[in-house]
């Protein structure tokens, strides 16, 4: 299993870091838990590069927030038509691979820029059922998409600083750029191999643009323990045929500095986003995620990470950040995949 690799390997190097002391003021509880973006803001002149790879696992399905079987989906009504009059296809796992690279600089103490591109890739299995009768399992089958999903540029603005606390607000412009109509092949309840676009759920795009609106507060407590807030909200401002809903975020995090290398941190993450808005008429398989109705909700996860500071290249140190993810209440609209945990490695390093 890649996570508990990712932990071992980091529990190795939290321990060697503990001799690796940095030199500069930079501590690794200065930035947040590597899954909360926009957290920080720079001095002027510096610069930054990140990345971060997330994974997501999900598996099983949730209708209105409780587990529901594949035999219960498929007694459902096909919404999208009444050929056939009930679902016929049901999602069993699904996996997710989000890769994003980000630029931050800053042009002065008050103002940091930021630029940001993300890449997605989306593996699905499901099982296709005879859509009548005795609705025999007819097999399994596996779709998936890949592509570069959407860039982003933002500002993020020094709003107050005193010795114990620090507020900014953030301002993004994301662009989706991502496909929005991939194909693969799909097995149908009829038993035939077809070529079709993909669910939205397994599109990387949804040509939309957006407006981020966030603000973020940092309380030392102590001169160990650092309190974070942070809202942040994503608004559709204009897009095509259909897009993914609004989306509202509330972050609230403790971190410990275990020194001045190594920070341990519990996050709980809050998540609200609309249902998809507008559809495509191509997309109209008898599948919970042909529905736009099966998307948004509320979602509570709570998260344990680290940060660390090491050199490995030259220059300042270098910064990894890892936070594993789970959820813990799924009320998501209506009927769709359950999460089993999220999965965030980000490297980082100044200049
Ligand atoms: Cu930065």
């Amino acid at each position: 299993m890649h996570v508990f690799k990712s932990i071992l390997l980091f529990l190795i190097l939290s321990s060697l870091s503990l001799t690796a002391y940095s030199d500069s003021a930079m501590g690794a509880i200065d930035h947040a838990p590597i899954g909360v973006m926009a957290d920080h803001y720079h001095k002027k002149g510096e610069s930054m590069i990140s990345v971060r790879q997330g994974y997501m696992d999900m598996s099983g399905n949730l209708l209105d927030g409780k587990s529901i079987s594949n035999s219960q989906i498929l007694a459902m009504p096909n919404p999208l038509g009444d050929m056939p009059a009930n679902l016929s296809v049901v999602p069993t796992e699904m996996d997710m691979k989000m890769t994003m690279i980000g630029a931050m600089y800053a042009p002065s103490d008050r103002v940091t820029l930021m630029a940001m591109v993300m890449s997605m890739s989306k593996d699905m299995t499901l099982n296709s059922y005879q859509p009548m009768m005795g609705r025999n399992l007819i097999g399994s089958f596996s779709t998936s998409s890949s592509d570069i999903s959407d860039i982003s540029l933002g500002a993020l603005i020094k709003l107050q600083e005193t010795d114990t606390s620090r507020w900014h607000g953030e301002v993004t412009v994301q662009q989706s750029i991502g496909d929005n109509k991939a194909k693969d092949v799909v097995l149908t309840p009829m038993g035939m191999n077809m070529e079709m676009i993909l669910p939205y759920g397994m599109q990387a795009g949804d040509d939309a643009t957006r407006l981020v609106l966030g603000l973020t507060n940092l309380r030392t407590l102590s001169e160990k323990v650092v309190w974070g807030n942070q809202l942040r909200s994503r608004f559709v401002v204009s897009d095509n045929d259909w897009s993914f809903g609004d989306q509202t975020e509330l972050n609230t995090w403790l971190q410990y500095a275990l020194n001045k290398s190594v920070s341990f941190s519990s996050r709980l993450k809050v998540v609200y986003q609309d249902k998809l808005s507008g559809r495509n008429p191509m997309i109209s398989a008898p599948v919970q995620t042909a529905n736009p109705e099966n998307y948004g909700g509320r979602e509570v996860h709570f998260a344990l990470g680290v940060n660390f500071l090491t050199h490995i290249l030259p220059g300042k140190s270098d910064r990894f950040g890892l936070e594993l993810i789970k959820p813990i209440q799924q009320e998501k609209n209506n009927l769709q995949m359950d999460t089993d945990y999220q999965f965030i490695l980000g490297y980082q390093k100044a200049f």
